[in-house]
């Protein structure tokens, strides 16, 4: 492959709801422009960049994918991102590795929830945004339907460059309004080529209607050229995609174009566009990093081989016997094949050895890369998603991507016993490829708990831990953290005595219990007057109390938020030592804790749902069927629905993810944080225990 400077390249992320087209038409991209010997497909799991097992199985796509297109002088890197929430955390990687994204809307079911989340990410970012509307073959696509949608629900300023000849199953060419010009695809074509023909009559119509639209919005961002539009000149073609170009830099102005990537209509056209219109990596708004080891210094990033080596590492994908394969995407300077680099973010030296580009599963070695590409690189010692690779001379550390929180949680063990080491060790492996999945250990209920973006999200993690590690994970309900206090207050005595044979034991306290506010934890009083238990012996009470607590009086969960006085208690000078204390402590709290009222408590989160108005009495009354309290609502300030803010118990958050998706058709989002523990109302609590009894039986029936 020939060297690519910066003002060469265009880095774009393709982006969309689930199954609208974008790997077919990645594929396609670099299929037609010659830079990949194979036209894959997604159905026959040949598809370019859907290669992992787990995708081909699916049929959808899991990871971003890296793809490049060699067109009139220009590479154009292809990042392909999935669609579906659970993998949104590639999507917003793939974005943050380009500098202008490709919409892709499908022409039958037009504007969904993923095409408007994605939409919005790349205004975020301040991305120009080319609009694809795809699969115009499919049995009742609509172009004018589609453009519609597009305009009511995503901007006012989306403009057609392109109306196909034909819809659906008669879908056969394009007209191009810039050229004036129809493109007639050869029946059969593998690679897109066309016949170039005058607008068929039928469509001048469409055509003179829609080249106005587009002339006059084009003139409209340009105060000169709108008025040389208004005296009647002519504006050139040239002249109007370098305004097109502006504009879309400035967020005023989003072109639309038609394919069918399946059958390659559309795509060389696409192709010279993306070259046309999208800024290359030369023109990439300069990046505020941080210098130095300790990232203090602020530092502006451009695009320039003359600047200090600077890249990001947006992705990682783990291969058993192949390693680490780490994506970057380079923001300044340029970088040999073999460099010494070095990672700020972890304080470690790395080696660029087999510098690559990435055409799907194959890498192709370079000898060399220039400001703003991409490119990629295996074994890497110590590097992971979201690290910046610059140079021991001048280290930076570029911005994080904000990947999104994760909104579901499981418990998960190895579904073989012997395998529990080996699942830990996978599961780290998991995370580190892919940050938004992550693991801890429950320390209260014991569970390993790994958490994502949904449950599709996990169960895929779990089919990569098999094949990727050999371990079998099962995820289940994870258990609720909950514990128990006491409402009133009592007192009692412990008495551990026992006599065998030579020597005996013996300890003696009285207790008083009593609430302590939510949140104090555990108090513990020395009331003892006159020396009724030696001074070294109170501690031992102490400990035997908090062993006690710690298996609660009501389902086996600690008991918190009290406090003992022992105020009490007798000792003998031969028999009584720690561990009779011990046990004094232990005989003490069983006997008074039951009289102190014990409850049931459970952990509530609070949460903050963001939704369409059109849906809020759903979540209000959803809320209220998981025993949850609403705190309040606010309209959003972007008049695109309501923040309800509400406290549910944890027991009742199972899945919720899931429910409010289905309920809200995937347009509702949450947040949700700790928020505290509350009692459990008395029927629930009812419940816990028996279960909590029942369970306890069973066990020691097993053993
Ligand atoms: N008829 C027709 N079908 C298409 C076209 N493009 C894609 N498809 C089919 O639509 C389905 C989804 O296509 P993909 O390319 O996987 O869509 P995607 O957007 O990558 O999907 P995710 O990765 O899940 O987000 C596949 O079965 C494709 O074969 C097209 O131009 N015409
Ligand atoms: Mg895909």
């Amino acid at each position: 492959m020939r060297e690519y400077a910066s003002p060469d390249i265009r880095n774009v992320a393709v982006v969309g709801h689930g199954a609208s087209g974008k790997t077919t038409l990645v594929d396609a991209l670099a299929f037609v422009s010659g830079s990949s010997k194979r036209h894959g497909s997604v159905k026959d799991g040949t598809a370019l960049t859907d290669f992992a097992p787990e995708e081909v199985d699916r049929g959808y796509s899991i990871n971003l994918g890296c793809a490049y297109a060699e067109w009139m002088e220009a590479k154009i890197n292809l990042i392909d991102t999935p669609g579906y929430a659970d993998f949104h955390g590639d999507a917003i990687a793939g974005l943050a590795a380009a500098d202008g994204a490709l919409v892709v809307v499908n022409a039958t079911s037009a504007v969904e929830v993923g095409t408007e989340r994605m939409f919005r990410e790349a205004l975020q970012r301040r991305d120009p945004v080319l609009f694809v509307v795809s699969m115009l073959d499919k049995e009742n696509a609509s172009f004018d339907r589609t453009f519609a949608a597009i305009k009511a629900r995503l901007t006012a300023k989306v403009i057609p460059v392109e109306v196909p000849v034909g819809e659906g199953p008669d879908f056969h060419g394009i007209v191009n309004l810039f050229s004036r010009k129809a493109h007639i695809y050869r029946k059969g074509t593998k690679s897109g080529e066309y016949d170039e023909t005058d607008v068929p009559p039928e469509h001048r119509a469409q055509f003179d209607r829609y080249y106005q639209e587009l002339i006059e919005t084009i003139a409209a961002t340009d105060d000169a050229m709108l008025e040389r539009y208004l005296e009647g000149q002519e504006i050139g073609r040239d002249e109007a995609i370098a305004a097109m170009k502006e504009g879309m830099k400035r967020g005023e102005l989003f072109p639309l174009f038609c394919t069918s990537a399946e059958l390659t209509y559309g795509v060389r056209a696409l192709l010279t566009k993306i070259v046309e219109l999208m800024p290359s990596a030369y023109e990439m708004e300069e990046l505020h990093a941080l210098r130095g080891a300790e990232g203090d210094q602020p530092v502006e990033i451009h695009a320039r081989d003359d600047q200090p080596f600077s890249a990001l590492v947006f992705k990682t994908l783990t291969e058993p016997h192949v390693g680490d394969v780490s994506f970057f995407r380079i923001f300044s300077g340029a970088v040999v094949n073999g460099q010494d680099v070095y990672n700020a973010t972890r304080n470690v030296a790395e080696k660029l050895g087999h510098l690559s580009v990435a055409q799907g599963r194959d890498r192709i070695e370079v000898p060399k890369l220039h400001a703003g590409d991409i490119g990629c690189v295996a074994k890497l010692k110590n590097t992971h998603t979201n690290d910046t690779l610059s140079t021991r001379e001048h280290p930076v550390r570029l911005p994080d991507i904000r990947l999104p929180e994760p909104q579901v949680t499981f418990a998960v063990h190895a579904t073989s016993r012997n395998d529990e080491e080996k699942l830990q060790q996978g599961l780290h492996r998991l995370h580190d490829e892919d940050p938004t999945f992550s693991m801890h250990y429950e320390p209260e209920t014991h569970d390993t708990v790994v958490s994502g973006l949904g449950e599709r999200h996990l169960e895929v993690s779990m089919a990569k831990l098999k094949r990727k590690f050999g371990v079998s994970g099962e995820l289940t309900r994870p258990k609720i953290a909950y514990r128990e206090t006491i409402r009133g207050r009592g007192e009692g005595q412990g008495r551990h005595k026992k006599q065998t044979g030579g020597r005996g034991q013996f300890g003696d306290c009285w207790i008083r219990m009593m609430p302590l506010p939510r949140g104090e934890g555990y108090v513990f009083a020395d009331e003892i007057v006159g020396g009724a238990i030696p001074s070294k012996y109170v501690p031992a009470v102490d400990r035997g109390i908090q062993e006690a607590a710690a298996r609660g009086v009501l389902a086996g969960h600690p008991l918190v938020d009290f406090k003992v006085e022992c105020f009490d208690g007798s000792y003998h000078s031969v028999d009584s030592n720690e561990m009779s204390f011990k046990m004094a402590g232990i005989l003490a709290f069983k006997a008074v804790a039951p009289k102190c009222r014990p409850v049931l408590l459970e952990p509530l989160d609070e949460l903050e749902v963001t939704t369409p108005d059109e849906y809020l009495g759903d979540v209000m009354g959803d809320v209220s069927a998981r025993r949850g309290q609403i705190l309040g609502t606010s309209a959003l300030t972007d008049g695109r629905g309501t923040l309800v803010r509400a406290v549910i118990p944890q027991a009742e958050l199972h899945l919720y993810a899931t429910h409010l998706s289905s309920m809200t058709h995937g347009y509702a989002s949450f947040t949700r944080r700790f928020r505290g523990y509350e009692e459990v109302p008395a029927e629930v609590a009812q419940k816990i225990i028996a279960e909590s009894a029942k369970s306890r039986e069973e066990v020691m029936a097993e053993a």
